[in-house]
Parts: structure tokens; C-alpha cells; sequence
């Protein structure tokens, strides 16, 4: 009979793990199958709901929609985001996390909005090298997951990214390499990219050793297709090689311009951090294996 009705509250979509959010299974795309074949600089314009995990945050102090930079959604109550977003940040608690958006300047009542509850920058962050460049930010509300709100799966350590295919990075970035600050999407752009492996990114020719073992470079050799200001903090995903979910492989970081040949976008590798991620929010215990 309890297991009658357990099945009938998860069928339900009740909460029965304690967390009382509906959110569930991660990495999941509820309307991109809607969208049949889903076709940033040289992106396209996602449709809403593509990238359900993505998050926009914002300084209401700057110009147009605020946006400053991309995030992820990995729990209904935190985002995983780039530390370099917060270089220059002040009155942090002003600022707006806004989660299930398409169109920045109209925003649907698919939308939720959220302030900053706390900023966790990586102990170790290093603006010059680029190290460690991440951040968690916890939020003033836990979200409802929707067919618009879903959460990013972060892969630990044993998850053999180099050999993910489909992978595809999504912003509210510049969609132009010049003038990059004032030309900002309205429409979220999403771009399909190719993994680099870390070796030919560190050759010469190409970012000359400036690429950490924590980094993925991701884009093509070629350039025109790439993330730029703006994108940073944002997710870098690719599909399971054997199921129907994305994994949350990379955040954006930086790059040497935006889409030159051999100057592909660098990304935080979130395999790297997921023992740090998993200390920071309180789901284990500090040990010898935090980063
Ligand atoms: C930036 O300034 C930035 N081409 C982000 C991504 C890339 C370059 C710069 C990658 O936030």
C-alpha cells in the first residue's frame, strides 16, 4: 500500500526526496523534440525552452537588459557560473538571476526571476591565468523546473568527455568579434562546436601552453563559429553518447578574441570541479580531493 502511494506521488510529480522540488532527472530538453532537428558569433537563434538550464545574470545598473554573463542551473537553488564575472561587481545583492528566458527584452511569464542569496569565487581563482575560473552563486528562492526550467547535469570524473560528438555552447554574448560590448543578443544564440583536443589548443600556432589541464577548448580550427563577451559563465554541453541527456562539460571562460582560426573559446572543465561544487554546497565534507 506505501508503495502504491509513492508511485502515485511520483507519478504525481511529488517531491518524495525531501527537497520538495519537481525538478528531477538532469541534462533533459523537454520541447526540443518539438523542434525536430535544432540547427554567440556565427550561432543561430534558439528557440525558447532549447537550453533550459541556462541563466542570464544581471546588473540592473548596466545599460539595455543588464545582461553580464551566462550561467547554469545545477541544483533549483544554485548556478554555476565563470568567477571573472564578478572582477568589477559591486552591490552583488542587486543584481537578478533570471532562468528560463529566450528573448531578453520580453520576458514571458515562463520566466523566473531570483536575486543572489551568496557568491561563492573559487579560493583559487587567478584573473592573469585564467585558473579556477569559477563561481557558484546560491539563490534568494529555490525555482520550479518547467518545460522552460531544467537542470544541467555536472559529469564527474570518470565521464570521458574527448569522446562526446554533439556538443553546442548557447548566450546572450556578442554575436559580432567587434564592438563586442555594445552588440549583445536579445534572442539567446546557440552554436554547435567541435572538441579540441588540449594538445593541438596548446601548440604553437594556437594558445602556445596558455591551456590548464582544467580547460576544454572548444570551437573549430578554422574560427567563425565561437563564444564571446558575454557568453561567459555559460554552458558548454554535450549529449550523452548513449542517452538522451546533456552534460554540462564546460563553462565559458575566455579566448583570445573571438572566432580567429586557431583561437578557439576556452572553457572551465566542470569534471575537474565537481569535488569542489559538491564542498560548496554543503553535499560533502572538505577533504584531500577539493580543489
Ligand atoms: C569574454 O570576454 C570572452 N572567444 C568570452 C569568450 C571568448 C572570448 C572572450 C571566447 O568574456
Amino acid at each position: 500500500m506505501a508503495l502504491l502511494l509513492l508511485l502515485v506521488l511520483l507519478a504525481l510529480g511529488w517531491p518524495v526526496h525531501g527537497t520538495w522540488d519537481n525538478c528531477g532527472t538532469c541534462g533533459l530538453r523537454p520541447l526540443a523534440s518539438f523542434y525536430g532537428k535544432w540547427r554567440v558569433v556565427g550561432g543561430t537563434n534558439a528557440r525558447p525552452g532549447a537550453w533550459p538550464w541556462i541563466v542570464s545574470i544581471q546588473d540592473p545598473w548596466t545599460i539595455g537588459s543588464g545582461h553580464i554573463c551566462g550561467g547554469s542551473l545545477i541544483t533549483p537553488q544554485w548556478v554555476i557560473t565563470a568567477a571573472h564575472c564578478f572582477i568589477n561587481a559591486s552591490y552583488i545583492s542587486t543584481w537578478r538571476v533570471v532562468i528560463g528566458a529566450n528573448r531578453l527584452s520580453r520576458l514571458g511569464p515562463e520566466v523566473q526571476v531570483r536575486h543572489i542569496r551568496q557568491l561563492l569565487i573559487h579560493e583559487h581563482y587567478n584573473q592573469p591565468t585564467h585558473w579556477n575560473d569559477i563561481a557558484l552563486l546560491e539563490l534568494d528562492q529555490p525555482v520550479q523546473c518547467s518545460s522552460y526550467i531544467q537542470l544541467a547535469c555536472v559529469p564527474d570524473i570518470s565521464l570521458r568527455v574527448q569522446e562526446l560528438k554533439n556538443c553546442y555552447v548557447s548566450g546572450w554574448g556578442a554575436t559580432t568579434a567587434r564592438s563586442a560590448s555594445v552588440n549583445e543578443s536579445d534572442v539567446l544564440q546557440e552554436a554547435r562546436v567541435h572538441l579540441i583536443d588540449t594538445g593541438i589548443c596548446n601548440s604553437s600556432w594556437w594558445y602556445r601552453g596558455e591551456i590548464h589541464h582544467h580547460n576544454l577548448c572548444a570551437g573549430y580550427e578554422r574560427g567563425v563559429i565561437d563564444t564571446c563577451q558575454g557568453d561567459s559563465g555559460g554552458p558548454l554541453v554535450c549529449k550523452d553518447n548513449y542517452r538522451d541527456y546533456f552534460w554540462l562539460v564546460g563553462l565559458t571562460s575566455w579566448g583570445r578574441g573571438c572566432a580567429r582560426a586557431r583561437q578557439p573559446g576556452v572553457y572551465v572543465s566542470t569534471q575537474h570541479f565537481y569535488n569542489w561544487i559538491l564542498v560548496q554546497l554543503g553535499l560533502r565534507a572538505a577533504g584531500r580531493a577539493a580543489e
